[in-house]
């Protein structure tokens, strides 16, 4: 388990910041299940005080048809939580033609006041539910608001210590995501980021959306190809023209980019795929709805015949961190390559607690 490999202060940094989608990179591919220990339980998120906006619109969304596709691994990239692949219907629905941009979130703050999850100040019982028994309370310097935010070393370093790249950061937030002093001008059409599950939650309840099922996601993300590793077809990333906002060069110390970003791209920088999606792969990590089970696919598939618009697992479990209950996140970012996580990849898992807020996570909506 990455904690095992991190110093107790950065474990304590994990634990405050939630971290698990850095924990979740760190281990692509090593899953493991552990069936006697106890699922997560699922917390309770509270939206009520968000009203719908009352627009109706399907304005900047796409159509999706809706059919029948085989859901998992395409590749030897994929990691043991893709398979086995699986027979799924989705029913149409609508979803956003890009991810929720900075000027988006921002009219929904402005008519609703609401202050992201990275804006609070971070509340110990909330944490303490989430690490191991035991797990001693932080100093209060620490418990403040704040999120994690990208910080690349200039050398060459383990990929197996999240810790070298990701700081958590007293004041970052979506305004300021690289904290204090940093800020957002000129970036109206940059994806949203240090948004939790939460906050994306309340932004959809506004909007009158949904965050996609992790099944709605995928079949989207597929473009209506049969069977392909990536949203374009089969050639591979660092082939042809750039396809996607991905690192390119050495991870995390020397990005090339050769598809013209370090970091975040505005959104529709790049080709939509056959839905005309934008930026379903790479650029931002993207919220998905459904609890993450790593055994889940196994289920359904034993199961068996075509599984009807799934809506995930009831509760979560992830081996690597069994207390803490996580959502699915899906399509990567920036800050994936073949090396690391490929998380481009149209079956790619990927799983971050409800709570958890990043440089590179965003997410965009669905209705149907
Ligand atoms: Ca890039």
């Amino acid at each position: 388990m990455a904690a095992t490999l991190i110093s107790p202060q950065h474990k304590l940094v994990a634990g405050l910041a939630m971290c698990a989608l850095a924990l979740s990179l760190y281990s692509c591919g090593n899953s493991q299940a552990t069936k006697d220990q106890p699922a997560a339980v699922a917390p309770q998120v509270h939206t009520d005080s968000i009203a719908f906006s009352g627009d109706t619109s399907t304005a900047d969304m796409v159509y999706i048809p809706g059919g029948t596709f085989m859901m998992g691994g395409d590749n030897n990239q994929a990691a043991p939580d893709e398979f086995p692949k699986h027979s799924v219907s989705v029913s149409p629905f609508w979803m956003d033609a890009h991810e929720v941009t900075n000027a988006q979130f921002k009219k929904f703050v402005d008519a609703t006041g609401y202050v992201t999850t990275a804006e609070r100040k971070p509340d110990w019982e909330d944490i303490k539910s989430q690490v191991a028994p035991g797990t001693p309370k932080p100093p209060d310097s620490m418990l403040v608001a704040a999120s994690l935010v990208f910080t690349p070393p200039n050398h060459p370093v383990a990929l197996n210590d999240f810790s070298q790249w990701w700081t958590w950061t007293a004041g970052a937030d979506w305004r300021h995501p690289e904290g204090k002093g940093s800020n957002i001008d000129g970036k109206e059409n940059y994806p949203v980021v240090h948004i939790s599950w939460d906050d994306a939650q309340a932004y959809c309840k506004w909007a009158g959306k949904r965050l996609p099922t992790e099944a709605e996601w995928e079949f989207a993300a597929r473009g209506g190809l049969k069977d392909k590793i990536y949203s374009w077809g089969n050639e591979g990333i660092n082939e042809g023209l750039p396809k996607a906002n991905t690192w390119e060069g050495h991870f995390p110390d020397k990005n090339i980019a050769r598809d013209g970003f370090v970091g975040i791209a505005p959104v529709k920088s790049f080709q939509p795929n056959g839905y005309k999606l934008y930026d379903i792969a790479g650029n931002v990590w993207e919220w998905c709805a459904d609890w993450y089970r790593n055994d889940y696919y196994q289920k359904l598939a034993q199961q068996g015949g075509t599984i009807k618009d799934p809506k995930g697992p009831d509760n979560s479990f992830d081996p690597e961190e069994p207390y803490a209950p996580k959502k699915v996140t899906r399509g990567g970012s920036f800050m994936c390559n073949e090396s690391y996580c490929s998380g481009y990849r149209v079956a790619r898992r990927m799983k971050s607690t409800h709570d958890s807020g990043m440089s590179n996570l965003g997410f965009r909506c669905v209705k149907s």
